[in-house]
């Protein structure tokens, strides 16, 4: 009984990384008004450094594989959330549709209401990263980012992009919004990679 009380939360206690506390709620945090996107609306952009440019509305991202990811989230202002289940399309299935110049080193997520976020290709081309529109089995919440979201599960809950609206592939990393305003460039929890130095 008792170690069984314990066990748990021993475990749990090792997929926190340094810094955070968990939180069971699930805090929204935006920077900004809310953005208000109809799904029909959606025209997912893929562009740059990419062989032919492509728009997938709604009906084409429903008609790709679907894959269901649970992941832990950490926020850099030090909560995390472990088990938050996403469903959605990853971004390797994703990519099928789109054929990567050799140039092509980063990419820049742009979103609805103008936030953006940078990411590595090899940060972003992870099996485990989803192009999320369902939290918890609903439709995702407009204030989790609804219609459409990145969950990046590996790095600081910045780089999961709410309302997302185009990858834009570039040879050279720019920064996104949060990263030129002080955060690091690529912001790694376990490392607490929080701002750049
Ligand atoms: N477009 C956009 N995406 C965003 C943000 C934002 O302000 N705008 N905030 C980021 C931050 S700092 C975090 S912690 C997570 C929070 O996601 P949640 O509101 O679903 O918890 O979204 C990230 N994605
Ligand atoms: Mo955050």
């Amino acid at each position: 009984m008792f170690g069984n009380f314990f066990k748990p939360k021993n475990l749990d206690r090792e997929r926190v990384p340094p810094g955070q506390v968990l939180t069971e709620k699930f805090p929204v945090l935006t920077y900004g008004p809310t953005p208000s996107v109809r799904p029909e609306e959606v025209k997912l952009e893929i562009k740059g450094q990419v062989e032919a440019a492509k728009t997938l509305g709604w009906q084409d991202l429903l008609a790709l594989p679907q894959s269901d990811l649970t992941a832990d989230f950490h926020c850099v202002t030090r909560w995390s959330k472990l088990d938050v289940k996403w469903c959605g399309i990853r971004v390797p299935d994703l990519m099928q549709q789109v054929r990567l110049r050799p140039e092509a080193q980063a990419v820049l997520v742009h979103c609805y209401g103008g936030y953006t976020t940078n990411l590595s290709l090899e940060d972003f081309l992870r099996a485990e990263n989803i192009l999320a529109h369902t939290l918890f089995g609903q439709p995702l919440p407009r204030e989790h980012g609804g219609p459409l979201r990145l969950v990046v599960p590996h790095l600081y809950a910045w780089k999961s992009a709410k309302w997302v609206r185009g990858f834009e592939f570039l040879d050279k990393e720019e920064l996104g919004f949060w990263e030129v305003n002080g955060y690091h460039r690529r912001g790694d929890p376990w490392k607490e990679e929080r701002f750049s130095d």
